[in-house]
């Protein structure tokens, strides 16, 4: 088995040989998905998963816009058409200086599995640019938006790819791409997610990606009888996904004492309340401010610079900042200090390394495809509301949010159990996505 894995990614990595992050996301599906499809007759002769790396379109595109003193600077854009097997693409923008084809292709490939998770129908995508909106005006932010968009408004569509927020875009910045849209085809549709409430958003998408990570950790907690209450969590992050999923960690009963982003991290041992989280808040979301700001309002709080928030003891670790944010040596040290459930909000936060800890340590481990789907769920829930023309109420979308991150559990559940009982979640949610993804390709034929 292990010669047809590796025989498999000597192909992927020829052809994509400088794309790091893209080869790591594919490694990891192809040694739990291969074999599966070697033991399976209907999978024999397809190619499907050698089908699957490949985007079934890559748009590139430049971006010009002009800076607040009159410059005029140039960005790149993308958008990963990756698979639409299942639905139309869907997935995020992320804009970050980081941005590259293997980020983007990685998040892309991700995106299939996660969105065959969801139950909902809607196939794979991932965009952005490496433009950077940390320190720019409003102005500005809207100027690149619109730049943005007048170029991939000739992509996109509600029936044919709907993009959403991720690193850098948030809802300021889906209003600016949306009225672009808008204006250059001269539609009012579905054809983002997460936008505001009054033109067409849905209730409870701010917050989904965050309560999901944790509706997951209580679905993996209840397996075993256990619960959040009184657990100390460690969040990474202070944007969206951190931020939601502070709020409904502390909701359901556990301590969160960390919370970061790229400068370091804060440590408050009392614990970041509804209080405190509503100040970072307004710090990251209105000020856009530091997280080390922190300390100067609650002063019994430590900051500290550069670092990772993995060395402070905690029960549950929630990395909800990038990708490879938790190392080998990370993992272990959360490992020897007790933790022993991770709920992954960011996208692919373990290296390698991290996951073959947790996994050898058997602890409770939920991959970001599986548990942070509750954003990009939402995403379709928002999708059916806008086809309806109907508004749910908070209510009803937090339920049905409850309900597919507790469908996509059973998925993991159903693919992923081992003979001594012990949970492979990483196995479970890349079998469970692939297949759904796999039949649907076989019924429509090489195309
Ligand atoms: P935001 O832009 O709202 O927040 C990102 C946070 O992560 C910030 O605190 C930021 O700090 C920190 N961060 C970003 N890049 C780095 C880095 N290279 N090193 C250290 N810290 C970093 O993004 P989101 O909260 O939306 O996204 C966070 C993660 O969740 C990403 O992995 C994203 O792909 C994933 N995700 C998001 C979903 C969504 O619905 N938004 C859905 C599913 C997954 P700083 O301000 O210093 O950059
Ligand atoms: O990584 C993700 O799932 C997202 N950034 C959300 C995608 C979406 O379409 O809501």
């Amino acid at each position: 088995m292990e010669k047809v894995i590796s025989d498999f990614m000597d192909l992927v990595k020829v052809r994509n040989q400088h794309e790091p992050e893209f080869l790591q996301a594919v490694e990891e599906v192809a040694e739990t998905v291969i074999p599966y499809i070697v033991n399976h007759e209907i999978y024999k002769g397809k190619n499907i998963l050698l089908r699957m790396v490949e985007p079934e379109r890559v748009i590139m595109f430049r971006v010009p816009w002009v800076d607040d003193k009159g410059e005029i600077i140039v960005n790149r854009g993308y958008r990963i058409q990756m698979n639409s097997a299942i639905g139309p693409y869907k997935g995020g923008l992320r804009f970050h200086p980081t941005v590259n084809l293997s980020i983007l292709k990685f998040l892309a490939f991700e995106q299939v599995f996660k969105n065959a998770l969801t139950t909902l129908p809607m196939g794979g995508g991932k965009g952005g640019s490496d433009f950077d909106p940390k320190g720019k005006s409003d102005d500005e932010i809207m100027r690149f938006c619109h730049s943005f968009m007048s170029e991939l408004s000739r992509h996109i569509g509600s029936n044919t790819d709907v993009p959403a927020g991720d690193i850098g875009v948030g809802g300021r910045e889906i209003g600016f791409l949306f009225g672009m849209y808008k204006k250059m085809r001269n539609e009012f549709t579905g054809v983002l997610t997460g936008k505001g409430t009054t033109w067409g958003g849905s209730l409870i998408r701010p917050e989904a990606t965050g309560y999901g990570t944790v509706y997951f950790a209580q679905n993996m907690l209840e397996k075993r009888g256990d619960s959040l209450k009184d657990k100390i969590a460690t969040v990474s992050g202070s944007g969206n996904v951190a931020q939601y999923a502070c709020e409904k960690a502390t909701q359901l009963g556990a301590k969160v004492v960390t919370m970061s982003d790229s400068s370091g991290y804060i440590y408050d041992k009392e614990g970041i309340d509804a209080d405190k989280l509503a100040f970072v808040m307004d710090l990251k979301n209105n000020r856009r401010g530091r997280i080390s700001e922190y300390v100067e309002m609650y002063p019994n709080a430590k900051f500290i610079s550069g670092n990772r928030p993995w060395d402070v003891k905690c029960d549950i670790a929630m990395p909800c900042a990038t990708q490879n944010e938790i190392n080998g040596d990370e993992a272990k040290t959360l490992l020897n200090n007790g933790c022993f459930v991770i709920s992954e909000g960011a996208n692919m936060p373990s290296e390698p390394e991290a996951i073959m800890a947790f996994q050898a340590a058997k602890i409770l481990y939920a991959p970001g495809k599986a548990s942070n789907a509750g954003g990009v769920a939402t995403s379709g829930l928002e999708m059916s509301q806008n086809s309806l023309r109907i508004n749910w109420t908070r209510e009803e979308v937090d339920t049905r949010l409850k309900k597919i991150m507790s469908d996509i559990h059973d998925s993991c559940i159903k693919f992923g159990k081992e003979e001594n009982g012990y949970i492979d979640y990483v196995r479970g949610a890349n079998i469970a996505g692939f297949v759904k993804v796999a039949d649907a390709m076989l019924a429509q034929g090489v195309v």
